[in-house]
C-alpha cells in the first residue's frame, strides 16, 4: 500500500482555538479521508507548538508556568479536533520527550554539515510572530509603537549571543527547488511571492535565545534553547519516530504535504527545507498555504469581540453543516469569510434541498411503492446510461482536485452530478410511472439510489458522519464503502431500513 504523509500546523496553546485552527483542521482532515478511503496507508498528524517566548511571556502575565498553561490549552486543542471529527493518528505536543530528542538529532546534523555557527544577534524581534524582521521590513506607527509591516505585530528590539543557521548558502537549492518542483508550493501566488523573496538574498538565520530558556536544550550547549520555529518545524520528522524508527521514516518520508495558513508560508518553504537539505533530509513534497477566514469579512480579533468559539458553531449548525460549509463556500488556498447567513444558505440549499431532498424522495418511493426493496433495473435508456456515466466519472474528477487541495472544485463536480440528478428525477417524473409503468418506475429509482450511492461515497471526507447515515439508507454494507467499491453497483433485491431525513432543512 502506499503510503500518504499529511500535517497541520501545530498551533500555539497560549489561548484557545479559534475558527481558523478549525478550518485547517477540517480540511486536512478530508484530504486524509480522502486518501484513506483511495487506497492509502494514510499517517495524519497534528499537535500544539508549546515552546518560545510567546508561550512564556503568556504564561508570566497569568502567574502559572508554560508547562501549565501549554497543558491546560493543549488540551482544548486536541478537544477541538475531536469535536471536529479529525481522524488524526497522533496529537503531538512539542513537549513531548521524543520531540526533543528528534530536534537535538536534527540539530546536530545541521552543524556536522557546518551549517551552524556562534555570533551575535541585534535587530527586531516580535514575540507574537515568533520571528525576526529587518529594519525595512518594520515601521513606527501614530502611536511611536515599531511595527512588522507584514503583520502588524509589535517588534522588540533584540541583542544576544546567538546561534545561526547559513541560510544565505542555500539560495541557489530553494530557487531551484521551486522551479524543477513547481507544486513544492500552492497555490501558485504563493510559490511566486516565496520565489521572489528568496530570490532578493537570505541572511543567516539566528536560531537558538540565551535570555530565557523555555525550549528545547541546544545540544553541546545548554545556556541556549532552540529557536521555536527550529523546534517547532521539527514535529513533522518526530511525529513518523525520527530518528530511531528507521522503518517508519523511510516510509513516511519526504511529507506529501504540510497543510498550513498563509502567515507561515515562509517558514515552512524557505527556513524547513533548507534545514532539511542541510540535515541530508529529503524536502516535502508539498506545502499547501490556505488563506484566512474572516468574520463577515472583517479580521478576526478578541478586541473587537469577533472571535467566533469553534465548538458553539459545531453546536449550532451540526458538524457536518460547518465541515461542508467551510470547504465548499471558500476557495481553498484564498481568504474566505463566514457568516450566520452564508451557513445557513448552503445547509438548506445544497444539502437539505439538492441531497437530502434527493436522498429522501427516493428512498421513501422505494419504501411505500417496492416494500423497502432495491428494484432490479430493467433496460437502460440514454438518459439512464448518460447520468451513470457522468457518475462513474466523479472520481477522475475529484482526485486530481483533491490531490491540489482545490476540495471546493472536487465538491463542486460532486454537486453538479447531485444537480443533473435531480433534473433526470423530475423529467422521468417516477411518481407518474408508478402507475402508467411500474416497472419503468423500478429502474428510475434505481439509476437514482446508484448515483446517489457514488456521490455519498466520495463525499465522506467531508461529510462523514451524514454520508454514514445515507449510505445505511442505501443498504451499503461496511465493507463496501471504499473507493474500490465505487465500480460495483447497488445490490437489487437488498431490503433498506426505512428512510429518515438526513439534512432537514436548518430553522433557528
Ligand atoms: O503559526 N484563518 O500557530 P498558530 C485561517 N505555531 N487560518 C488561520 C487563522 C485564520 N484566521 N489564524 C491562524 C503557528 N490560522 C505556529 C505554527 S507549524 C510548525 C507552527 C492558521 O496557532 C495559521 O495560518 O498561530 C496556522 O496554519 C495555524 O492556524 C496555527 O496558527
Amino acid at each position: 500500500m502506499s503510503a500518504f504523509y499529511i500535517t497541520t500546523a501545530i498551533a500555539y496553546p497560549n489561548g484557545t482555538p479559534h475558527i481558523g485552527h478549525a478550518y485547517e483542521y477540517i480540511a486536512a482532515d478530508a484530504f486524509a479521508r480522502f486518501k484513506r478511503l483511495d487506497g492509502y496507508d494514510v499517517r495524519f498528524l497534528t499537535g500544539t507548538d508549546e515552546h518560545g517566548l510567546k508561550m512564556q511571556q503568556t504564561a508570566q502575565k497569568e502567574g502559572i508556568t508554560p508547562r501549565e498553561l501549554a497543558d491546560r490549552n493543549a488540551a482544548g486543542f486536541k478537544r477541538l479536533q475531536d469535536a471536529l471529527g479529525s481522524s488524526y493518528d497522533r496529537f503531538i505536543r512539542t513537549t513531548d520527550a521524543d520531540h526533543y530528542e528528534a530536534s537535538q538529532e536534527l540539530w546536530r546534523r545541521m552543524a556536522d554539515a557546518g551549517d551552524i555557527y556562534l555570533g551575535s544577534y541585534s535587530g527586531w524581534y516580535s514575540v507574537r510572530d515568533e520571528a525576526y524582521f529587518a529594519e525595512d521590513e518594520t515601521e513606527v506607527d501614530a502611536e511611536g509603537v515599531r511595527r512588522a509591516v507584514s503583520t502588524g505585530a509589535e517588534v522588540t528590539w533584540t541583542e544576544e549571543e546567538s546561534y545561526f543557521f547559513r541560510l544565505s548558502a542555500y539560495q541557489d537549492r530553494l530557487l531551484k527547488l521551486y522551479e524543477e518542483h513547481p507544486g513544492f508550493i500552492g497555490p501558485d501566488v504563493r510559490r511566486n511571492e516565496i520565489a521572489s523573496f528568496v530570490a532578493q538574498g537570505l541572511k543567516d538565520l539566528s536560531i537558538s535565545r540565551a535570555t530565557f530558556d523555555w525550549g528545547v536544550p541546544v545540544p553541546g550547549d545548554e545556556r541556549h534553547v532552540m529557536y521555536v520555529w527550529v523546534d517547532a518545524l521539527t514535529n513533522y520528522l518526530t511525529g513518523i519516530g525520527f530518528p530511531h524508527d528507521e522503518a517508519s521514516v523511510a516510509k513516511y518520508w519526504p511529507a506529501d504535504v504540510h497543510i498550513i495558513g498563509k502567515d507561515i508560508a515562509r517558514f515552512h518553504a524557505v527556513y524547513w527545507p533548507a534545514f532539511l537539505m542541510s540535515a541530508g533530509l529529503d524536502v516535502p513534497t508539498r506545502v499547501h498555504a490556505h488563506g484566512f477566514l474572516f468574520n463577515k469579512g472583517a479580521k478576526m480579533s478578541k478586541s473587537v469581540g469577533n472571535v467566533v468559539d469553534p465548538f458553539e458553531l459545531v453546536d449550532e449548525y451540526g458538524l457536518d453543516t460547518l465541515r461542508f460549509f467551510l470547504l465548499r463556500e471558500i476557495s481553498y488556498g484564498q481568504d474566505g469569510s463566514y457568516s450566520h447567513e452564508a451557513i445557513v444558505t448552503r445547509r438548506n440549499a445544497d444539502l437539505a434541498n439538492e441531497y437530502g431532498n434527493l436522498a429522501q424522495r427516493s428512498l421513501s418511493m422505494v419504501a411505500k411503492n417496492l416494500g423497502g426493496i432495491v428494484p432490479e433495473p430493467g433496460a437502460y435508456t440514454a438518459e439512464d446510461e448518460e447520468l451513470l456515466a457522468l457518475a462513474d466519472g466523479l472520481v477522475d474528477r475529484m482526485r486530481p482536485e483533491m490531490d491540489r487541495q482545490n476540495v471546493h472544485l472536487a465538491l463542486e463536480a460532486a454537486w453538479q452530478v447531485l444537480s443533473r440528478t435531480n433534473r433526470y428525477f423530475s423529467a422521468q417524473e417516477p411518481w407518474v410511472l408508478r402507475k402508467t409503468d411500474p416497472a419503468r418506475m423500478g429502474t428510475v429509482l434505481y439509476v437514482t439510489l446508484e448515483v446517489l450511492r457514488i456521490v455519498t461515497l466520495l463525499v465522506q471526507p467531508v461529510i462523514p458522519g451524514s454520508a454514514a447515515a445515507i449510505l445505511d439508507q442505501l443498504g451499503v454494507p461496511g465493507d463496501g464503502r471504499d473507493f474500490s467499491a465505487l465500480p460495483e453497483r447497488l445490490a437489487a433485491g437488498t431490503r433498506l431500513p426505512a428512510p429518515a431525513p438526513v439534512f432537514p432543512k436548518y430553522e433557528a
